[in-house]
């Protein structure tokens, strides 16, 4: 029996919002289907012409998803009918009609509604704090007019500029204030024959820092449909963003112009999807655009970060992040990087967002000069690692390339933080090729540094003796020490999968302001079958759970050894009453720790007043645990030590 479902979406292109901005029309989807069949191209065939529709072929990199366009596509018809047949339909798994989904940069720019209010009161908090700033600059040396240990590596006009990758301590006690990166071009590691790809809303290839680095073919542009990412002018501003990503990757070393790429021995290439409308069947062409050439998939990108919306990534989105791991670079895993978002001033948290919470994806988060969490930085469990970015007004921001042949100083946000993880894993995969992608995943939690963040509160340590915080995930990406564990790092065993249910079909659990829902799940980790688990990787937590008022909900996960973690924290702005719905969370913060015994799922309501009366229903809960049944190599020597300072560089 063949499951059928059919998600109903509203195909209204004006209901979503774009009416802000000015976009190329000229490839809204219209009337557009994808469904996947089973059975073959005739039975798609078949469908399509009883109900007057065009068959545009087997979806490429898609196994049996078709892709239908009404044929008279002008006249706007009712398509319920059709819908109903599909459903109905035996060799149909699932169909959905395109449209377009909301999907912002990750730069830190975008102002939403109550923010201007918010930004006028951080505006009061950040001169009080000018002061403290000066004082604490003094003490860890941060001069960006000092000379570093770098300063004659490169003659880039904005090298100066980048102090993300140059050391400025004065004081060799205090931790290394930079990606540690450049230890690694003197070991000849750059970045060479490793390929980036930059999802985004363009990139000017033509760019005297870009140009000899730009790859055509891993680039296309999906929004108006032919293979050249030039981005669209309309200003020097409104489309500079992936080009601004791209630099950070991938500018040209000792050119005198713009800076320097963290690999800019790579390639890049820029798809473009974010100049207009974006649908699912977009983004999924994007996240697997020339899979057998791209390394590693750049992304400052996602759903809204108003604090309101709770949204996943689309059927087709989500199945080519899977084929990406499984099939990318020869079958070890294309590496999709993730910027964590931009919204924590809105109240916003990354445990919302479905392309953070996706297993596949390595979600990075920004920390400033000072090594603090961002006003904008959101905070969630699945955040892997941090990278440098921009802070408040006076904290230095990210030098890269600009729109028009332009240099810049002022790239910014999560969005500025993803690609120079993006750059820092090319270089890792330069130093051994054969690590797969959860290979490079445990390598950023066995080396990823937590000193430079020490002064955060929110540090804890889970049992496997990992240090982990929901700003900042395992730490500031550590390059060289990175591109050193890889150079021999045996690759981990065979990822398994366990899945764990309630202890008593306890559905239906109660909770409010005043008693939690706390539910138990006990497992002995899938001991003596073949998805044994010994050692965690990923945790996820699937939900079903209603609440008038989405965004007053937390939740929290206790692990059997008695780590607690939160899973999802207050969203002021999100007055949804949908609750959540096959919602899925993601932890990495019980990596290495074993999974037997019992797992504690609590949901609570924040302590507001009017709230007190109001009752919400867990109705479902489960768990997937993800991990290793035999230890990864690299964990026979014991647990991680930690140094207070980088003593490796
Ligand atoms: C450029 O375009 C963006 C987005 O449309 C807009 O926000 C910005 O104000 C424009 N800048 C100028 C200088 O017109
Ligand atoms: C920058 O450095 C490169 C490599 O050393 C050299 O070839 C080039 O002439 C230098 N450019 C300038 C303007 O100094
Ligand atoms: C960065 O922004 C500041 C303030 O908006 C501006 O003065 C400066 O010229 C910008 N720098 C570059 C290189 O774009
Ligand atoms: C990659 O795998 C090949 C084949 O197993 C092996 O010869 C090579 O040494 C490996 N490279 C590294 C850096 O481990
Ligand atoms: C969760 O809720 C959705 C929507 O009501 C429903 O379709 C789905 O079957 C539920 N999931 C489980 C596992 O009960
Ligand atoms: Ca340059
Ligand atoms: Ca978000």
């Amino acid at each position: 029996m063949i499951k059928i479902f059919i998600l109903i979406t509203a195909t209204s292109l004006v209901a979503h919002g774009f009416t802000q901005q000015r976009y190329n029309h000229a490839h809204l989807p219209k009337n557009t289907w994808v469904i996947e069949v089973n059975g073959g191209e005739e039975i798609v065939q078949l469908l399509a012409e009883v109900h007057k529709y065009e068959v545009l072929g087997e979806i490429s990199g898609f196994e049996n998803y078709y892709k239908l366009v009404k044929v008279d596509h002008e006249t706007k018809t009712d398509d319920s009918h059709f819908k109903r047949k599909l459903e109905e339909h035996p060799m149909v798994v699932w169909a959905e009609p395109q449209y377009a989904r909301t999907r912002v940069k990750r730069g830190d720019t975008l102002l939403i509604k109550k923010e201007k209010e918010r930004q006028y009161q951080r505006l009061r908090e950040e001169r009080q704090r000018d002061h403290e700033e000066v004082l604490e600059r003094q003490k860890r040396g941060i001069f960006s007019w000092f000379w570093s240990r770098y300063t004659f590596f490169f003659n880039d006009t904005l090298w100066s500029k980048q102090w993300y990758l140059q050391d400025y301590r004065t004081d060799r006690d205090v931790p290394v204030l930079d990606l540690n990166v450049v230890p690694c071009y003197a070991k000849g590691i750059t970045g060479e024959g490793i390929k980036i790809s930059i999802l985004d809303d363009g990139l000017e290839w033509t760019h005297p820092d870009l140009r000899d680095n730009y790859d055509p073919s891993i680039s296309t542009d999906l929004v108006e449909g032919d293979n050249d990412p030039m981005p669209r002018y309309d200003n020097d501003t409104c489309n500079s963003h992936g080009t601004r990503c791209a630099g950070e990757i991938a500018m040209i070393a000792n050119n005198f112009i713009c800076g320097v790429g963290i690999s800019f021995g790579a390639k890049v290439g820029g798809i473009k999807i974010l100049d207009g409308p974006t649908t699912d069947l977009m983004e999924g062409t994007a996240l697997i655009y020339a899979l057998d050439k791209v390394h590693i998939y750049s992304n400052s990108w996602g759903p809204p970060d108003d604090g309101e919306t709770v949204e996943a990534p689309g059927i087709i989105a989500r199945t080519a992040l899977k084929i990406g791991a499984l099939k990318g670079r020869g079958g070890k895993g294309a590496i999709y990087v993730f910027a964590a978002g931009n919204g924590k001033m809105n109240g916003d948290n990354c445990a919302a967002d479905g392309y953070i919470n996706n297993i596949y994806t390595v979600p990075i988060a920004s920390a400033t000069q000072r090594g603090e969490a961002p006003f904008y930085g959101e905070r969630c469990a699945a955040i892997f690692a941090t990278a440098y970015s921009s802070g408040n007004r006076k904290d230095e921001k990210i030098a890269t390339t600009d729109l028009k042949g332009k240099c810049t100083t002022n790239h910014s946000g999560t969005s500025a933080a993803a690609p120079l993880a993006a750059g820092i894993f090319a270089l890792v995969l330069q130093a051994n090729q054969n690590l797969t992608w959860r290979c490079l995943q445990h390598i950023i939690v066995w080396t990823s540094e937590v000193a430079v963040l020490g002064e955060d509160q929110e540090w804890h340590q889970n049992k496997a003796g990992f240090w982990v915080n929901p700003n900042f995930g395992f730490g500031m990406l550590n390059a060289y020490n990175m591109v050193k564990l890889a150079s021999n790092f045996k690759t981990v065993p065979k990822q398994n999968k366990c899945n764990v249910f309630l202890d008593q079909k306890k559905y239906f659990t109660k909770f409010n302001t005043n008693n939690p829902a706390i539910l138990k799940l006990s497992t002995l980790g899938c001991a003596g079958a073949d998805n044994e688990i010994n050692f965690l990787e990923h945790v996820q937590v699937m939900m079903n759970i209603t609440f008038p008022y989405r965004g007053a909900i937390e939740m929290f996960l206790i692990s059997p050894d008695g780590m607690r973690t939160v899973l999802m924290e207050e969203r002021p702005d999100d007055i949804s009453d949908e609750g959540f719905k096959d919602w899925i969370i993601t932890s990495v913060q019980n990596w290495g720790e074993r999974p037997e015994g019992t797992w504690t799922f609590e949901v609570t309501v924040v302590d507001r007043p009017d709230l007190e009366e109001t009752n919400g229903i867990v109705e479902y809960v489960h768990i997937i645990l993800h991990g290793t049944k035999d230890m990864p190599e690299h964990y026979s020597k014991g647990k991680r030590r930690y140094s207070t300072y980088n003593t490796d560089a």
